[in-house]
């Protein structure tokens, strides 16, 4: 028993070796002292069972406290030797780097920076107006009868008995015209609302973009001629484009287009529904009521006039088939179109 203690007390004096102790070194110490078979203070323990019981208790327990003061230096010394390499438990520094978010603007703000950059090569200056209009600058001016059904409460959002959410960009032409002799030539994008359910192909706010020629001498020809260079300019310079006739209040004649199916290239789809071709504006002559309504001389004056929907645009462009994707914000979607920083 003595010759144990003894060993015990030659062996703490290794623990100062410790501290300084190489990767190589730790390791050869470790199994000298703590190793499974050999290991001096692991034969020592193993002998404790054939002491009597009162060397057993005192010898066990200095190697039991010698023991773990060995296994808290050992580890100290470990966590000290990997932080000095760079390796800090928890922490890879040999992982590759995350790579940085970056910031993108939403498809839709893409496609109207687009259309309205295409118009400015034709023209046309970019003009902005309020959200909240009164009837006049929203409907009378633009030559709607008083019981068209858009003035009710059902199919507009009012904020006051003579004050709604402009249901189009419309009212900021009345604005132009008003404010402004011709020649004119002005897109207008903004958000617009309307009461429609939010389902795949409508959404309660959405964006437009319209657009308004007037001066002396504006004919059918140059109507067809701008709106058909935008398209072939937006889309592909082969694309087809056809009118085919429709009604707005403000607008006469008036005219929806049509462009070649992006998806199918015109053969027919279930995007175009097998028509193989897609709506993406509404147009027309502008109303002679519309450009007396602001002052502006519709003997001499004529001028066409357009309206459409940068989301649809932007979906039968990329085959999007649910308007929906374009309001969650969801950047597993969104990151598919990035790009166009300003
Ligand atoms: C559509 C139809 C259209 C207009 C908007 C307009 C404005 C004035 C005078 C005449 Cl001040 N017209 N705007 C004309 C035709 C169609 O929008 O379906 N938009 C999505």
């Amino acid at each position: 028993m003595r010759d144990l203690l003894a060993a015990l007390g030659e062996l703490r004096e290794r623990l100062k070796e410790i501290p300084q102790a190489d990767e190589r070194r730790l390791q050869d110490l470790k199994t000298e002292i703590l190793g499974r078979k050999a290991g001096t203070l692991t034969q020592i323990l193993g002998a404790l069972p054939r002491l009597d019981p009162a060397s057993k208790k005192e010898v066990g327990a200095s190697a039991n406290a010698l023991k773990r003061e060995f296994e808290t230096a050992f580890a100290a010394r470990e966590r000290a030797l990997k932080h000095a390499a760079g390796v800090v438990t928890g922490l890879d520094l040999t992982m590759p780097g995350r790579a940085a978010w970056r910031a993108g603007l939403h498809l839709v703000t893409q496609v109207v920076d687009e259309i309205c950059d295409i118009f400015r090569e034709l023209g046309f200056t970019r003009a902005v107006g309020p959200e909240v209009e009164n009837e006049r600058y929203n409907f009378f001016a633009l030559n709607f009868p008083r019981d068209h059904p858009a003035l009710d409460a059902q199919d507009s959002f009012y904020v006051g008995p003579d004050l709604l959410l402009r249901t189009h960009t419309s009212p900021v032409q009345i604005r132009t015209l008003e404010r402004y002799p011709p020649p004119i030539r002005v897109v207008i994008p903004g958000q617009v609302y309307r009461r429609d359910p939010f389902d795949a192909s409508h959404s309660p706010v959405f964006q437009q973009i319209e657009g308004l020629a007037v001066d002396e001498g504006i004919t059918f020809v140059d109507f067809k001629a701008t709106l058909a260079t935008f398209a072939r300019r937006f889309f592909t310079a082969d694309t087809r484009v056809r009118f085919r006739p429709s009604f707005f209040p403000f607008t006469e004649p008036s005219a929806e287009m049509d462009v070649q199916c992006q998806i199918c290239g015109g053969v027919g789809c279930p995007t175009c529904k097998q028509t193989g071709w897609m709506e993406i504006l509404g147009s027309g002559m502008v109303h002679p009521a519309v450009l007396d309504n602001c002052g502006v001389d519709s003997e001499r004056f004529t001028g066409f006039a357009w309206g459409m929907g940068p989301e649809r645009i932007a979906m039968s462009r990329h085959g999007i088939p649910d308007i929906r994707l374009l309001f969650e914000n969801d950047v597993r979607f969104l990151s598919q179109f990035a790009g166009g920083a300003r």
